[in-house]
């Protein structure tokens, strides 16, 4: 379509206004009105951009209602609530999604048409909403939307980072970032409430008041204003909320008489510190300011979100009078995910003491049975620490706090534990040597909570067994698992409707959609021709239109009929996108070797890498260089390139991989054992049918068991080999295979251009000086690794025989489903019921 042709049937169909809009005539005037009245752009004006937002808007005013209907019932009902504090989330798009959980795809479409649009052509023009670094954010939008499909009554609480995670583009020089500008124009789906607003205080010092209770006064005041974001749940009327903070000055901070002396920056000081907190999303902490900034950042969330939390305890007193505070863990359940929000745990202790009379005893009892904590990480240099001098200099009173809850745990471990006597400086939440004095966040998360737990079977055995062991012998209930999930809505239903539809027509229902177990009923039908070649179609569809995709944005062709071989995910050593791409350098050498009818027997296949480094990474820069070298030359060897393409996918994101997962037919998981805490796009891979090479790590584990082993390709040391790998290693014991060395030294030799990859290539050394001598052992699990790619070669010249293991892969994806993931929060964490709007 194009905009001016648009622009004239925009004038044939008149406006109106109607919330409750579901079919396609009024849904058509609804979208008119918009573009009419909300006006954003230049009057007549009907261009894609100007119809996303109009649709958007159309939509908007439909879940403000449905989003009021919520709330009100919530109120009435007044049930327990649970917020989710979490510094990310990634959303990625919100119209296809909007309109698919409302069920409205067909008038919207319709509507659209009437306009001179295809619904696909206007919701690509939305951007991601990336407020988030990878699965963890990710993770908590799939809660989200879980939540509220479940009627839970519960909220999202975040930040509103001006800037989401950076854009990549690849260069020459490799990954390049770019700011992302989520917010250019605007966002059609947060709603300010200008009523919702909290002081959030930086600095100042404590006050001792006659009577010896303590405040916070003084230093920096910024004003949390509250940004909401609905979030619909599928086939049902509750609409939550996803609250974001935006950080703002006040008007009187705006120093006029410094204004007027031309002093502009001075008298805007204030304005300018209080912009900085929502800027963007986790600064580089490399330098002191970065840090500085950050933890305001965790701080303003935590700060923001709790008076929110008490303010909203408060308002539902009943007429009687106000609440018990011994109540409030009847009402409120706050889940901290990871330990970027702990700072909730003194702010809540200094709001129950200092600003509403508490005793310490009390405000414990509170605040303990209020937090749960979740881990996602058991990587030593992802464990949050913060340098004391800084907590005193930011927060004086909440460091008071710290320090008490320390003193008092310390105190009762020397009284009931003195079998742990010599284990209290690394239980302790204060390391207090006097090189780096630092607080342990994550310890006085799991001094704090009711509850603690991990995202993945193993790994929440891995905690309990090493990390937490100590504690575990303290409070031996405290610790469980929830094994993470993906929502089916975002990463089948919608991503992949003729998928889907096939599914619908062989379980005759779609109830699979929100009851993903039922999708076990495809296995009777794994071997069936007919399943079987509808299953192929869709596939080759998906295939496709990714083959198209890829063109698009790389300039790569690429051959539908190849296997579609896939790993994206943040690039990281302990993820080993290294080990995958020397397979694939390895491959290469081969096929180089091969003479042209030997080559011809082999199966032809197209390895697509995707993934953000951290900007200061530089190992993880360096891989994404290999990848795009690797590709420049395979992709161009008139040799080879029939049977092997190799694609770096560019700023990979939610929308991106909505694209990738569907049309994929292997992906790896393939991290060194006991590192991944969990992974989710292993979940959404298997339940699209593709099949997964991978390490028993994370959830792979459970996949396994839930997909069969057979329909897993499986390689690699365990866990619990990793560390008497790692010292043979150290020890010289390590005999490398012969195809290691081989991959190894075709980079070196300069095929691949003349980047210096000595440096990344030495990390896999054990004995050199670099690196840490193949700390994620790849060079140990490299044959096991190829060993299992051969078998993958073979599995799929067996066309019937490789359908059917994808059959039975989407078969056994029922588990994770985050329906299951929340249901089991629900009932074993937070002890919350469903809230239904009748
Ligand atoms: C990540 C883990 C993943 C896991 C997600 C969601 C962090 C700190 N952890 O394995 O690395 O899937 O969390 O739980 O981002």
């Amino acid at each position: 379509a194009n905009g001016k042709a648009a622009t004239s049937l925009l004038e044939k169909i008149s406006a109106k206004a109607n919330p409750e809009a579901d079919d396609a005539t009024e849904i058509a005037g609804n979208i008119v009105y918009h573009a009419k009245y909300s006006p954003h752009f230049s009057p007549l004006k009907f261009g894609p951009e100007q119809a996303l937002y109009a649709t958007a808007e159309s939509l908007r005013d439909r879940l403000i209602q449905l989003w009021n209907e919520t709330y009100v019932h919530f109120n009435k009902v007044d049930p327990k609530q649970t917020y989710y504090l979490s510094m990310e989330y990634l959303q990625g798009r919100a119209l296809t999604n909007a309109i698919g959980n409302l069920n409205l795809q067909g008038p919207y479409a319709d509507a659209l048409r009437t306009l001179g649009y295809e619904l696909e052509e206007i919701a690509e023009q939305e951007k991601d909403a990336a407020l988030g670094n990878g699965g963890l954010g990710r993770l908590a939008s799939c809660f989200l939307d879980s939540m509220a499909t479940l009627n839970l009554p519960a909220w999202g609480y975040g930040l509103r980072y001006r800037h989401g995670l950076f854009k990549q583009i690849i260069t020459k020089k490799g990954q390049e970032e770019i700011p992302e500008d989520w917010l250019e124009k605007f966002s059609p789906w947060e709603i300010v409430r200008h009523d919702v607003v909290f002081p959030v205080r930086f600095f100042g010092k404590v006050q001792v008041n006659p009577d010896g209770s303590r405040k916070w006064v003084d230093g920096d005041v910024v004003q949390a204003l509250a940004y909401d974001v609905p979030i619909p749940g599928y086939g049902t009327k509750n609409t939550i909320s996803l609250r974001l903070w935006e950080a703002k000055a006040r008007a009187e901070d705006l120093d006029l008489f410094q204004f007027n002396e031309g002093e502009y920056e001075l008298a805007a000081q204030l304005h300018s510190r209080a912009q900085q907190i929502c800027t963007v999303l986790y600064p580089g902490d490399a330098t002191e300011n970065g840090k500085l900034l950050r933890l305001k950042q965790q701080f303003f969330l935590c700060s923001a979100s709790l008076q929110d939390i008490i303010s909203r305890f408060h308002e539902r007193s009943t007429t009687e009078g106000s609440r018990k505070w011994s109540e409030f863990p009847s009402k409120v359940a706050v889940q901290m995910n990871d330990t970027h929000p702990t700072l909730a745990i003194p702010e809540l202790m200094r709001l129950l003491m200092d600003d509403n009379g508490l005793g310490w005893d009390e405000a414990w009892d509170v605040t303990s049975k209020t937090v749960a904590y979740t881990n996602h990480t058991v990587l030593p240099e992802a464990l949050e620490k913060w340098s004391q001098s800084l907590m005193w200099k930011l927060l004086p009173r909440h460091m008071e706090i710290i320090e008490e809850i320390d003193k008092r745990f310390v105190q009762t471990i020397r009284d009931t534990r003195v079998d742990l006597e010599d284990k209290i400086s690394s239980l302790s939440i204060l390391d207090n040597n006097p090189q780096k004095p630092v607080v342990r966040m994550a310890n006085l998360c799991v001094v704090s909570s009711h509850t603690v737990n991990g995202v993945a079977q193993l790994h929440s055995d891995i905690l309990k067994a090493e990390l937490f062991a100590d504690y575990v012998s303290i409070w031996p209930n405290k610790f469980q698992n929830k094994t993470n999930g993906i929502t089916p809505r975002r990463w089948l239903r919608f991503c992949s409707p003729e998928l889907s539809d096939i599914i619908t027509k062989w379980l005759k229902t779609d109830k699979w959609i929100t009851d993903l177990d039922l999708l076990t009923g495809l296995r009777q039908f794994a071997d069936n021709e007919e399943l079987q070649s509808e299953w192929a179609s869709a596939k080759t569809a998906n295939k496709k239109r990714l083959a198209q995709y890829i063109e698009r944005v790389t300039g790569v062709s690429i051959d539908p009929t190849s296997l579609f071989d896939i790993q994206v995910k943040r690039i990281h050593e302990y993820k080993r996108q290294l080990m995958n791409i020397l397979g694939v350098v390895y491959r290469f050498k081969k096929l180089k070797e091969m003479k042209p009818e030997e080559r011809k027997k082999t199966v032809p296949r197209t390895v697509m890498i995707g993934g953000k480094a951290f900007a200061t990474y530089t190992n993880a820069k360096r891989i994404v260089k290999l990848v795009n070298d690797v590709g420049d030359v395979v992709n161009s060897d008139p040799e080879v390139n029939e049977y092997l393409k190799v694609v770096f996918v560019p700023n990979y994101n939610v929308t991106v991989a909505e694209m990738l997962i569907p049309g994929s037919e292997l992906s790896q998981h393939i991290s060194t054992a006991g590192m991944e805490a969990s992974g989710t796009s292993n979940m959404k891979f298997a339940l699209n049918g593709c099949l997964i090479i991978g390490t028993l790590d994370g959830a792979n584990v459970e996949i396994r068991e839930e997909v069969g082993e057979e329909n897993f390709f499986l390689f690699g040391a365990t866990a619990d080999q990793v560390p008497r790998l790692r010292k043979e290693r150290e020890d010289g014991l390590f005999k490398p295979d012969p195809r290691f060395e081989e991959a190894k030294q075709f980079v070196k030799s300069g095929v691949f251009g003349s980047y210096d990859y000595g440096p990344l290539l030495d990390s896999l050394e054990g004995n050199t000086g670099f690196g840490r001598g193949d700390y994620f052992l790849v060079g140990y699990d490299f044959p096991s690794y190829m060993d299992a790619q051969a078998k993958v070669d073979e599995a799929y010249k067996d066309r019937k025989g490789w359908l059917k293991m994808s059959i039975l892969s989407t078969a056994g994806s029922g588990k994770f489903s985050s329906d299951r993931t929340i249901a089991q929060y629900a009932k074993e964490i937070w002890n919350i019921e469903a809230c239904p709007v009748p």
